[in-house]
């Protein structure tokens, strides 16, 4: 079926790269990758490693990947090698969330995609599934930091793959939102909220769900009764390279404890945190944020596989 675009104002910053157009034409499944935790959340060299490897592991799932970023104020629905370079050497890349959209445009600069931003992104560009490692949500360092994340959850219909909520944060606060919101936590194979670094919180998942079929058609019950929030897919980080909670805990109490003493706060918070705690960890916490990144790839890319097999019945 002919498909008649429609031009909107935004149409001239908005670019669909060769594959992810392919793959949208001929409705292949498809799946976004977000890009703040390039610019912001990993060091340099690991942030391009893990970038091409969440790449690959999407590709061999099956799937189309879609790393979403902006360049020279231009929106990128898919990164080419070369783009996704200049993205992991750009020079004080912008975070952008939503509310940076048009800062970035008319700056015309380089940014990371946070989760929220990159749903946007996924809303214009008609993308239903998505991975990235942690959603934001409420810090501990002040009740009013509230990750936008949270709000694009609410309002934006897809399917986004975590490994729970950043452990940084509030997480039991973190969870009301998400049932306020009305926005499902589905645990892949587990009752338990995982805690992004460690498997276990000792807090609940709205449901417990087993493989990427059933996800699917959950999803689609959600929608069809009427909601618009996203579906919330908790994916715990693979046990060889988890942390314990009780390892952790001290860990990011003393990280919050310096953010609060240094007066960081807004946008430059997360960054901080994520990364005196690699320090702290000595690189401990940032393999296990590598592995779980890899392993939401994995799971969104079945997902999205399911998803378009999903669809596909039900043109039949
Ligand atoms: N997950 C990671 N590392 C990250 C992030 C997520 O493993 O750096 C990013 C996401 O882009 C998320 C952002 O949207 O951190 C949250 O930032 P804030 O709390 O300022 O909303
Ligand atoms: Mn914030």
């Amino acid at each position: 079926m002919e498909t008649i675009k429609i031009m909107s104002p935004f149409d001239h910053v908005f670019h669909n790269s060769p594959d992810v157009t392919r793959a949208t034409k001929a409705h292949l499944p498809l799946v976004a990758l977000e890009s703040t935790v390039l610019t912001h959340g990993l060091p340099r060299p690991q942030n391009i490693q893990l970038a091409r490897d969440m790449e690959r592991a999407v590709h061999e799932g099956g799937a189309t990947p879609a790393t979403i970023a902006f360049l020279d104020g231009q929106l990128h629905i898919g990164l080419n090698d070369q783009e996704l370079e200049r993205l992991a050497n750009a020079k004080d890349p912008y975070k952008v969330g939503p509310r940076d959209f048009a800062r970035v445009i008319t700056d015309e600069a380089n940014g990371g995609t946070t989760v929220a931003g990159t749903m946007l992104a996924c809303k214009q560009a008609n993308i239903k599934v998505f991975a990235t490692g942690g959603i934001g949500g409420v810090h501990r360092e002040s009740g009013f930091d509230i990750s936008a994340d949270l709000q694009a959850l609410a309002n934006i219909p897809m399917i986004v793959v975590c490994a729970g909520a950043k452990a940084i944060l509030d997480l039991p606060a973190t969870l009301e939102y998400l049932e306020t919101m009305s926005i499902p936590v589905i645990g892949y194979g587990t009752d338990e909220f995982p805690a992004f670094y460690s498997r276990e919180s000792g807090l609940d998942v709205s449901t417990k769900l087993d493989n990427p079929q059933d996800i699917v058609e959950f999803a689609r019950a959600h929608w069809n009764a009427g909601l618009q929030s996203a579906v919330l897919v908790a994916n715990p980080v693979p046990l060889v390279d988890s942390i314990s909670q009780s390892e952790m805990e001290p860990i990011i109490e003393k990280a919050s404890k310096e953010a609060k003493e240094k007066k960081i706060h807004g946008q430059a918070l997360t960054p901080f945190l994520l990364q005196r705690i690699s320090e702290l960890t000595k690189g401990k916490s940032m393999r296990a944020n590598l592995s779980l990144l890899l392993n939401n790839a994995r799971l969104a890319a079945q997902i999205a596989r399911a998803w378009r097999e999903a669809e596909k019945r039900k043109l039949a």
